[in-house]
């Protein structure tokens, strides 16, 4: 399953490295996609939880503000 997030505050590598790990620490995380521009976090893996991925995102300080 895929799911696509919106994510405001990442400016640049730093960030979208941080939210990497943080989401790749989470259980059934397969891969993520980071899209700086467009503040696109695209998510691939099996039993994705809503909750769990924006937990994850707003622990490692960064604010999720649409998942779809
Ligand atoms: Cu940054």
């Amino acid at each position: 399953m895929v799911k696509v997030l919106m994510v405001e505050g990442m400016s640049c590598s730093h960030c979208e490295m941080a939210v990497k790990k943080a989401l790749g620490e989470l259980e059934g995380v397969k891969d993520v996609q980071v899209d700086l521009e467009n503040k696109k976090v695209e998510v691939n893996g099996e039993n994705l939880k809503d909750e769990k991925l924006k937990e994850a995102i707003e622990d490692a300080g960064y604010d999720v503000v649409e998942i779809h």
